[in-house]
């Protein structure tokens, strides 16, 4: 891993090859504001004890007095949190690393000045903060909707390491740590992410999908464990879009899809509710709050969208 953190060993072994694969790509990690603030893979990303607990990269900060004569520190470096955590890691075992000069930055740097040496320490101020970094990374989900007002549901293959069996949207995924999957104007990394995952999952051409054809209405942040081990926290890029498309979905990802309408999904939701069928957290929340105003107004979402809030689920 590229944290120098320990992470804890999980056993794979019973779980599809194909899906434990998928958990060697590398998601955009970022801070609660979406800030990216690094990488790591989707195994990392996913499990509950980096995601709910946080314990595994709490940092201890001295800050030492304002009036330390700038010279006296050998470097000042950026650090990424990854780093930070780093230093955590070797701080009880380097001495010179004891003591260091932070000043908050925005999000996502910690400038953090080394001394040269540690036994002439004069802390006028000492300070000890404890940062949590929960890991949180980016994701989407795609409503896709056909000429007649249907959305296109998929209920997840039991092969899917969360939530698997789950109905839920459309397509759901994470934009990778890639150039073009990092770009942030108007979602635009997203937005290709989601034709990339709306293919391979569903077997959609990806010229029936594009990217100019989504429209990124809002970001939800949430947080939801899946079981003892497994788990989401993200910011999840809401994604619409209506066409009508051919569809192949793979077996490994796709259990079954239907179109519903309004009232179909109700029912839906309905048996939910019951404990009759497994609905995705995610997909819950959506329902229940936006989707239904949203799916009145296909024709003019544009009144929807922000781009500035961070809707906290
Ligand atoms: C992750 O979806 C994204 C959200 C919004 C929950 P997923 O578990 O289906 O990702 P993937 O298809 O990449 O496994
Ligand atoms: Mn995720």
């Amino acid at each position: 891993n590229q944290t120098g953190v320990k992470m804890p060993e999980i056993n794979t072994d019973n779980l599809d090859e194909k899906q434990v694969r998928l958990l060697a790509e590398m998601c955009i990690v970022i801070d609660e504001n979406d800030q990216k603030t690094g990488a790591d893979t989707k195994k990392n990303c996913h499990l509950n004890s980096n995601i709910s607990k946080g314990i595994a990269r709490a940092l201890q900060i001295i800050v030492v007095g304002s009036n330390e004569p700038q010279s006296r520190w050998n470097c000042m470096c950026m650090l990424k949190y990854e780093m930070v955590a780093m230093l955590v890691s070797f701080t009880p075992t380097v001495p010179a690393l004891k003591q260091y000069r932070t000043i908050r930055r925005p999000p996502p740097c910690l400038t953090v000045g080394l001394r040269r040496s540690d036994h002439i320490f004069s802390p006028v101020l000492c300070l000890t903060q404890v940062l949590l970094f929960k890991l949180l990374h980016r994701a989407f989900s795609v409503f896709l909707f056909n000429s007649d007002e249907k959305l296109l549901l998929q209920q997840r293959s039991d092969a899917k390491i969360t939530f698997p069996g789950c109905f839920t949207n459309t397509c759901c995924s994470h934009p990778l740590y890639t150039p073009p999957e990092l770009e942030e104007q108007d979602g635009i990394g997203v937005r290709r992410a989601a034709q990339r995952r709306l293919e391979a999952e569903l077997g959609i051409p990806t010229h029936q999908v594009p990217p100019e054809d989504m429209t990124y209405l809002t970001r939800i942040h949430y947080k939801a464990e899946s079981d003892g081990v497994w788990g989401e926290h993200e910011i999840d890029y809401i994604l619409f879009l209506q066409r009508d498309v051919e569809l192949q979905p793979d077996p490994n990802e796709v259990k079954s899809h239907r179109y519903v309408s309004k009232e179909e999904l109700k029912e839906l939701l309905e048996q939910a509710e019951r404990g009759e069928v497994q609905i995705t957290p995610w997909f819950s929340l959506i329902a229940n709050t936006f989707l239904f105003t949203w799916w009145d107004n296909l024709q003019n979402l544009k009144q929807f969208t922000d781009h500035q809030r961070i809707h906290r689920m």
